[in-house]
This record gives structure tokens, sequence and C-alpha cells, in this order.
């Protein structure tokens, strides 16, 4: 790599080009990736900083008697200890939720999971802060701790929430979507039904970086600079100044680069807020980073549903109706962080890629003694769950009539005539071609040839009763990505609008500044290339600012995959306008009408005089010169736009896996994972072929090897990766991947989000490829070696 100079590999989908003019440019970040040069949270270390360490909870539910600070205090290093009291003191101990609830910075009556925040303790250094924890007296009176969602609702559950005001069990709330009586009448006149009860395990998105934070308030000007590992550094500055009381405008957030986020970085924790209070107190700046199991054990979780499904069908298999009862495990706060009307998320868009007549669903949510979250890991807002659902759902279906997963696919999926598609619970699909990404993954993995070898295969094993079986496993994803609509999502009163600037400097290179924020997705160069694309400046000369709320203007963040359907459509705007500029600058450089230029590749001449022409060099410098204007125009070449998206993008795609089980063991191979996803037009197809690389991974984790589990005393049993086990290359087979371009109609360049499409889609393919192959209707993720030994015995476990 040669810094400021982009490379360019092959196209390997040559013939399908991408129609993005720099296509699989290399990343610009790489650069400084590659050779750990980055600056991540951890990597900030300002004068006369102080580190925090926080003390937590070794009881899942406890009350707290007493806590004494006097040791801790005495340590010669330590400045200050905060705990639950003085955090009331200041009428901060508990904080609002972005799901109308209310969470507990510090604790103070009750702990309410294992490893939630108690105290915090100021230092000189990292050592001492976790020394002093030791030195800080806790009496708990443990209480039961409500582990399982269902034992939640029993009527002699101890009541989590007891702060609440008339508060007598652990209901959150009720949801639901789609038509009742309708699909009541379809299930009642159906040929067929088939139910599942299945559960979508609690798991963690695990970024390799834990989050962080340095907090430093500066005491004579009151300005607070906060550098953290925050997915929504405008999100973040006004949640701040709300719960602190310092006006926006004396705060500065900085996300530098972030080692993953995976949604981990999406909400504001306890140990944040410790910083930012301890910074007040002692003057100094204070660091706080968290080590790997405090990131595991009390930062946002994902999934935890617990999920009824039914479909009514045919007897051929043509899907009449679906109905889903989810019970939704959130943990001891309401703390998820999605579109503040949706409580269950998107999860309602789980009637899938199927032409569906009637669907409805409940959702109800519980407090457990567990963390707090709920919406993460690349999960579209719980697009994750209600794909898993539907395609389990559909696999089930064909187990029970006997007939081809395949074949029930192909009866059921939408027509490309069907689009601009409104489903039954009210989304409005914007495009796609869903028999042609399927048939395309069928044909690159050979799947007529695949169900033969299978079919010699147990012809074999019953002969000789030796060999590992072979499974074949299908999926079908929609996505709903780009949140959202003004009109109809907001987060925390927000509306989800994001804007981008765009300067283009005197000497023609330009600086685009965007309120999204990149955790590893590449946005330095992919949105280097939109610009490029629209202007014609080299991506070499177009600097992305992101992640600093003193340089990039307002917006919600990079979340649900919206950065390219709503940053990138507002800088595909930023970027027209300032053309639209130029186009009035060149006239008057050349002297013509306006309406006498045509763009072409980054330069306007004059109709039917390709010499008469001036390129955007040129013309940002006139821009900037003494050139006389024509009334109205102003002079340099800025331009910024807000972008309200019409609709969220719905990206798709096909998935097919391998897999080879050896009965006697349980353990899982996965031999092939084939994937056709399309994502409308693509920007960097390099880069979204990482994207997918990535989430087919998360798949192939979450399937086989991800949980976070507890014992009955709600212990955390994956609190390091020893225990929660991450997939490695050793278990990922090499990508095999294809797509179709079917370009969104009403993004500015046709792009769809693609971050968390492999995340949603991959789980349910390798899942149905094991039960394929061990012949079992269904058993629950992740399918380690024990649970499908015993699947095998038709005992199949809980998790
Ligand atoms: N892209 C493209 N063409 C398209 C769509 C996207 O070239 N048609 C490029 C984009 O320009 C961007 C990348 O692909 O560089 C992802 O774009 P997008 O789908 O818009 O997703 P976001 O940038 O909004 O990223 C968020 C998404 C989420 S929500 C999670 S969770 C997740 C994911 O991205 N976390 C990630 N992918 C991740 N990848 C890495 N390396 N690290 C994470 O933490
Ligand atoms: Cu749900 S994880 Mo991503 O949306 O940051």
């Amino acid at each position: 790599l040669t810094p400021g100079t982009s490379g360019r590999r092959p196209d390997p989908f040559a013939g399908h080009a991408s129609p993005m003019g720099h296509g699989n440019m290399v990343r610009k970040e790489d650069a400084r990736f590659l050779r750990g040069r980055g600056r991540f949270v951890d990597d900030i270390r300002l004068p006369g900083m102080l580190h925090g360490a926080v003390l937590r909870s070794p009881y899942a539910h406890a009350r707290i008697l007493s806590i004494d600070t006097g040791g801790a205090e005495s340590h010669p290093k330590v400045r200050a200890v905060i705990t639950g009291a003085d955090l009331e003191r200041r009428g901060m101990a508990w904080i609002p939720t972005l799901s109308h609830d209310v969470a507990a910075v510090l604790a103070t009556d009750k702990v309410r999971y294992q490893g939630q925040e108690v105290a915090f303790v100021v230092a000189e250094d990292r050592y001492a802060a976790r020394d002093a924890l030791s030195l800080i007296e806790v009496e708990y009176e443990p209480l039961e701790p409500v582990i399982d969602a269902h034992r939640a609702l029993a009527p002699d559950a101890p009541v989590i929430r007891d702060e609440i005001p008339g508060r007598t069990d652990n209901h959150i709330f009720d949801w639901e979507a789609g038509d009742a009586a309708a699909t009541e009448a379809a299930f009642a006149a159906a040929e067929h039904v088939s139910s599942c009860e299945m559960l979508y395990p609690r798991v963690h998105p695990a970024p390799l970086e834990t989050c962080g934070i340095v907090a430093d308030l500066d005491p004579v000007s009151g300005r607070l600079v906060v550098y953290a590992t925050a997915q929504a550094p405008h999100a973040h500055r006004a949640l701040y100044s709300g719960i602190i009381g310092i006006p926006e405008n004396r705060i500065r957030i900085i996300s530098p680069d972030i080692g993953g986020g995976f949604g981990n970085k999406v909400a504001i924790y306890p140990g944040y807020l410790c910083a930012v209070i301890a910074t007040s107190i002692t003057g100094a700046p204070v660091k706080w980073t968290e080590d790997r199991s405090e990131n595991l054990m009390s930062t946002s979780f994902a999934r935890d549903f617990h999920m009824r499904g039914e479909i009514a069908a045919t007897r051929d298999g043509r899907i009449q109706g679906l109905r889903v009862q989810v019970l939704a495990d959130h943990g001891a706060f309401n703390g998820t962080s999605q579109p503040s009307k949706f409580p269950a998320g998107f999860f309602h868009i789980f009637t899938g890629s199927y032409s569906v007549p009637a669907a409805h669903c409940t959702v109800r949510g519980v407090y457990t003694n567990k963390a707090p979250g709920g919406v993460a890991y690349a999960c579209s807002f719980r697009i994750t769950e209600a794909s898993y659902l539907v395609e389990r759902l559909v696999d089930v279906l064909a187990f029970d009539l006997g007939l081809d997963a395949a074949e029930v696919r192909r009866r059921n999926l939408l027509r490309p005539e069907q689009f601009p598609y409104r489903c039954a619970t009210g989304w409005e699909y914007d495009s796609g071609d869903y028999p042609r990404a399927f048939e395309l993954a069928l044909e690159m993995a050979g799947y007529d040839e695949l169900r033969r070898e299978q079919a010699r295969g147990r012809r074999t094993r019953a002969e000789t009763g030796e060999g590992t079986v072979m499974g074949i496993g299908l999926s079908f994803f929609t996505e709903a990505v780009g949140a959202g609509p003004r009109k109809d999502m907001d987060i925390g009163g927000f509306g989800m609008a994001d804007a981008a600037e765009l300067r283009v400097h005197p000497t023609g290179s330009a600086e685009l500044r965007l309120s999204c924020m990149s955790q590893g997705q590449g946005h330095e160069t992919t949105f280097a290339q939109i610009v490029s694309e629209e202007l014609g400046i080299s991506p070499d000369d177009i600097e992305v600012i992101e992640g600093d709320t003193d340089r990039t203007p307002f917006g919600l963040g990079t979340y649900g995959s919206r950065s390219t359907p709503v940053s990138g459509a507002a800088a595909v705007m930023a970027a027209r306008k300032v053309r639209e500029r130029a186009r009035l600058v060149a006239a008057a450089m050349l002297e013509v009408s306006a309406d006498d230029l045509v763009w072409d590749k980054g330069r306007f001449h004059v109709r039917g005089d390709r010499a008469a022409g001036v390129g955007i060099g040129e013309i940002a410098l006139a821009a900037h010169s003494g050139l006389e204007l024509p009334e109205g125009v102003e002079g340099q070449l800025d331009a910024t736009c807000v972008y309200n998206p019409p609709n969220l993008t719905f990206p798709f795609g096909a998935y097919l896996c391998v897999v080879d089980v050896d009965p006697g063991t349980g353990q899982v191979t996965v031999r092939r994972f084939v994937a056709v996803d399309d994502c409308g037009v693509r920007i960097n197809p390099a880069i979204v072929e990482g994207q997918v690389h990535g989430g087919l991974a998360d798949g192939i984790g979450m399937a086989l090897m991800e949980v976070m589990a507890f014992d009955t005393d709600g212990n955390h049993l994956g609190a390091s990766f020893m225990d929660y086990l991450l997939p490695t290359s050793m278990e990922c087979p090499s990508w095999e991947l294809g797509k179709t371009v079917t370009p969104s109609p009403h993004h500015p360049i046709g792009a769809k989000g693609i971050g968390e499409s492999a995340t949603v889609g991959s789980p349910a393919a390798v899942v149905n490829a094991v039960l394929d192959a061990i012949g079992v209707r269904h058993a629950d993720m992740p399918l380690t070696p024990a649970h499908v030994w015993s699947a095998i015995q038709g005992r199949p476990l809980r998790t």
C-alpha cells in the first residue's frame, strides 16, 4: 500500500462491473490499520489523566444493605469513589432509556443482574483503580433471581423492578402487528398447520475493541470533551446534554477509530456517565476502558426471543398465513436502542420473502435478572429473529409435508411483478427479483447434484452404519434497512434524518462531513467513491470526516445498516448541489448560458463543442477567485443536504449451506456456503463482499457455538472468550459469493444497505443444514456437538 494512492483489484464479478467508477478501490483506512496506526479510544492519553474502574455486582438479584467506601478512599492513589448514593444526590442515579424506561447508573436499592455497576473508583492509574475496588465493602442480601423469561411471568415470581411504585410483576409491554382476525380465518380454513417453538438465544456482538471513554471537563470553560466508542456521536451529545445539563454547544463528542461496533456501541453505558461525573468531581480527564468480561456481562446483549411460530398452508406447501407469539427477555431494564415506536424493533417483518396473505404477531416483553439491551449484533432491529423464525418455519413445513425445502420456497417467494410489495404487517418492500437470486444460489451450489449425493450417502450409511451425514440448508431473507422516514420513526424524539456537508477546496480537493460513524465498514473509502462518482474528483482527494460533533453535521449515526441508505443518499444529494453550483460558475467562466453546458465525468463543456470546457478543479479555483458571478450565485463550492429517506431499503439474499455431521460425536463441519446477495447498486464490491464474509461468519458462530448462558443463580457462564465461543477461520469454509443487482427505486444511486444482511440471513441456513443432515424437525441454536448429539438421540437440549 502506498498512502494516498488508490489501488485497484480485478473485479471478481467480471462482466458485472460496478457502475461506480472506482469499484473495488482498496480501502483508504487500511493504510493506517494494517500498520497499527489506528487511533482508538484507549490510545488517547491526556495530561493528568486519571483512570476509572467499576465495582460490579457478584449477584444477579440482591438488596444492597450497605456500602463502605472508606478502605478505597484511603488508598494513596485513589482520587474519588462514587456510589449510587452520590448520584442520587445529583439526581443521576437513574437515567431514562430510549425505550420508555429508566435504568440504574450505579445501583442504589438493589442489584438486578450479575455484573451490574455498583461503584466507580477513580485513581492515578488503572491498576490502582482496580486494586481499590476490592477495598469497597458491600453488604448484600441475596434475593431469588429470575433467569427464565417464562418464570418471570409466574404470579409468585420476585418483582425485579419493585422500585417502580405500584409494580407487582415483571411484565414490560405487549405489542402486536398484523391482522389477528384475518390470520385466524386463514388458519381456520387451512389444509395444514405446522407449528414450532424456537429460541433465538441470547448472544453478544462481542467487538474485539471493548467499550471505553475519556471524559475531559475543562473547569474554566465548562466545556466537556468526550472521546468514546460511539456509533452515534450526535445522539450521544444530545443525550449527555439532557442527562447532565451541559448545553450541547459546550459538549464535543469525538469517536476516534472504532474496533468493531456491531450495535454494541450505540447505547450510553453507566461507565461513560461515571467517567463524566468523575471528571467534573476531580477536575482531571478520566479514562474508563472495559475489560472483556465487563463487556460480555454488562453491555448490550442481543436476541433472547422465545418464539412460538405457526404456519398455515395448503397441502402442496403454499403459505396461507403466519402467526407468532414472542416472549422477549429484555433483562433488568428496558434499554433497547431502537426507534421509539417499535418495542420489538422491526420484528414484524417476519413474513420474510414470501407472499403471505395474512399474518399476525404478538410480542410480550419481560424483565429478568440479566443485563439490558436486546438490539445489537447486526440485527437490523430484530430482523435477525424475524428472518430466523420464518426460515425455520418454512423448513418445518417442508419436513411435515414431506416436500423439498427448495420447492416450498419456490412456491411462495414473492414474484418480481408484486413489487413494490406491501406485506401483511404493513412494510412496503421497495424492489426485488427473488426467484432470480434463489435460482442463482441453487445453480451455484449444484443443488440437484447435492441432493443426489445426499441420497447416495444415506444409502451407504444405512448399509454400513458408517460415515458422516451431509445436510443442505437454505434460507432466503429480506432486510429492511436505512431507518427511517421521519414520519414513521424517531429515536428518543429525534427524527431519523442525517446530514452531509461537502466542501470543495480552491485547489480541487474536497472534504465530506457526515453524521454516521464507521466501525470497520470502510466509510472513508466508499463515501469518497460516492462523491467522486458525482463530481469527478479522485476519491484520494476526498477526505471523509466522521465521528466528531464539532466537525460534522447533526444526524443519528450508524446502526441498522443506515449509513448508505441515509447518509449515502445525503452525500449524493450534497454532491449534486455542488455540481449545480459548479455549472453556474462554469457558465460564468465560459461566458455561456448554464443551460448550454453538458456534464461529462468531472467536466462541463459547451454543448456541441467538447474542447470548450472546464474541469471541476478549474471550476473550484474560479469559485474561490475574483471571477464575477451572476446575481444570486454564491461563491465557493459547498453544499449541505439533510436526507429524510422516503422509505427503508430492502436488500435480500439467497443462502445455501452444506454441512457434514458426525453422528457419533455431533460435530458439525461447514463444507460449503453459497451466498447470493442483492443490495442494489454496489459502491465498492470488495467492501460489500467483506461485509458479507463477516456476517456469514457471524451466522456460523450463532448457529453452532455462541450463547450467553446463565446458571439458575444467574451466574453468567460466558464471561470470557474461553466460554463465549466466536468462530474463527477454522470453522468457516471458503465463501462462495454471487450477486444480483436490483436497484432501490427511491435511493438516489439505487444502493441498499448491506452491513447486516449476512448476519440476518445466515443462521437459518446453517441450522437448516444441520437439521437436514440429522433428519430432525427442530433443535435450538447453538448446535454444539452436545446439542446435535442429543437431538440425534431424540432428546433436544434447551439452551
Ligand atoms: N456498501 C457498498 N454498496 C452498497 C451498500 C454498502 O459499497 N450497496 C458499503 C458502504 O459504503 C459501507 C459498507 O458497505 O462502506 C456498509 O454499508 P451499510 O450497509 O450502509 O452499513 P453501515 O455502514 O451503516 O454499517 C452498519 C452495519 C451494522 S448496523 C453493523 S451492526 C455492522 C456492520 O455494519 N457492524 C460492523 N458491519 C460491520 N463491519 C465491521 N467491519 N465492523 C462492524 O462493527
Ligand atoms: Cu442491531 S446492530 Mo447494527 O444496527 O449497529
